[in-house]
């Protein structure tokens, strides 16, 4: 759905919640405002694991917290072999989808985002995935309950890396037409690069000149990159090389996005509770802010349940970016 189209059906809306998240949404500076949610993915060694013991979904209650602070985009980490238990063209499991479809349906019935994500480095039980009909059919069979729902993102497979670039471009592909052949047509979808779809790293790394050539009858992709502003751009540690560099490590990316006529969105962001960092996200968000004809917004990687003090935990309100990082930065989304 267009931004606008849902403007105009918020407006229509009359229920009592409705009017702050239509204000809300009417004084975006970036379409959209993110968080990632994980711990469904955890366990990995582990297949398929026990649901709160290796695994946990998504405190709902916390969906309500984020909405309040100008939060629209969910980005639901989960496992394929999990969904999929032993093979990409395998049934879905019930109790998992389940879950993922109690997350969708409450994200996107308060008007949020729910963004589809199987957190697989384009993996499957250990092995790169290189059956790509049968990663398109995995896509067809999981975009088929979320077809009719227009607020649900799909985002191909979180991070390839070290994978041959013709791969990962035919397997974005396969996503891409799987989801349309379920006649989830109206819904964006999220392509990710090689070298763990690092911004900084788009061109050097040759995801632009592979992943230019991507096709989507509907026209609604949105290129999904991460960035990190440690020195290894990995988001292990909390301080940042500099002030500005999370625009620097942006700009070829921005470029290409222009001269390529395409959009982008930052799927994970993340950086420590220190000056310099702050100095840094704040530096960058203007620069996405100031480039929002080709950039959607930003994630924040990461909320859920079990981070305890992780160094970029968001969850409210124990989370150390909770009470250091949004206070600092939404502004750069809402006002
Ligand atoms: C895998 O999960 C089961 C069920 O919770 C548990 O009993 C087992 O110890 C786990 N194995 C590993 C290697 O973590
Ligand atoms: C979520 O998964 C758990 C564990 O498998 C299951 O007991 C529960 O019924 C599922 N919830 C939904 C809404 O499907
Ligand atoms: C940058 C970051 O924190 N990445 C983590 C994402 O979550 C997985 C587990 O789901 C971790 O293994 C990564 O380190």
């Amino acid at each position: 759905m267009l931004f606008k189209n849902i403007l105009a059906a918020a407006a229509m809306v009359t229920t009592a919640f409705a009017a702050p998240v239509e204000e809300k949404r009417q004084s975006r500076k970036l379409k959209w405002f993110g968080i990632n949610e994980s711990g469904a993915e955890f366990g990995e060694a582990n297949f398929t694991g026990v649901y709160g013991k290796e695994f946990i979904w998504y405190d709902l209650n916390t969906v309500d917290q984020f909405i309040a602070q100008g939060v629209n985009v969910f980005r639901l980490n989960f496992l394929m072999e999990r969904l999929t238990p032993g093979s990409l063209t395998g049934s879905l499991d019930p109790l998992y989808l389940g879950n993922l479809t109690q997350q969708v349906n409450y994200i996107t019935g308060k008007g949020a985002y729910a963004m589809i994500q199987p957190h697989n480095y384009g993996r499957f039980l250990g092995n790169i995935i290189t059956d790509t009909a049968g990663f398109k059919t995995w896509w067809t069979n999981v975009a088929a309950p979320f077809k009719d729902n227009e607020l649900v993102v799909f985002d191909t497979n979180n991070e390839y890396h070290d994978m041959d670039q013709t791969l990962v471009f035919n397997l974005n592909q396969a996503a891409i037409d799987g989801v349309r052949a379920a006649g989830a047509t109206k819904q964006y979808i999220t392509p990710e690069g090689n070298s763990w779809t690092g911004a900084w790293t788009w061109i050097s790394s040759g995801n632009g000149a592979s992943l230019v050539d991507l096709k989507d009858p509907q026209d609604k992709l949105i290129y999904q990159m991460h960035q990190y502003l440690d020195t290894d751009g990995s988001g292990t540690h909390a301080e940042c090389v500099s002030a500005t560099i999370f625009s620097e490590r942006l700009k070829a990316a921005t470029q290409w996005l222009k001269d390529n006529k395409k959009q982008g969105v930052i799927g994970e962001f993340a950086a420590g509770v220190n000056d310099q960092c702050i100095a840094a996200l704040q530096d960058g968000l203007t620069y996405l802010g100031q480039n929002s004809d080709v950039w959607w917004g930003a994630m924040w990687w990461a909320a859920g349940p079990w981070w305890g003090d992780y160094i970029f935990s968001i969850e409210p309100t124990t989370g150390p970016a909770w009470t250091g990082i949004l206070p600092k930065i939404k502004s750069y989304f809402v006002s």
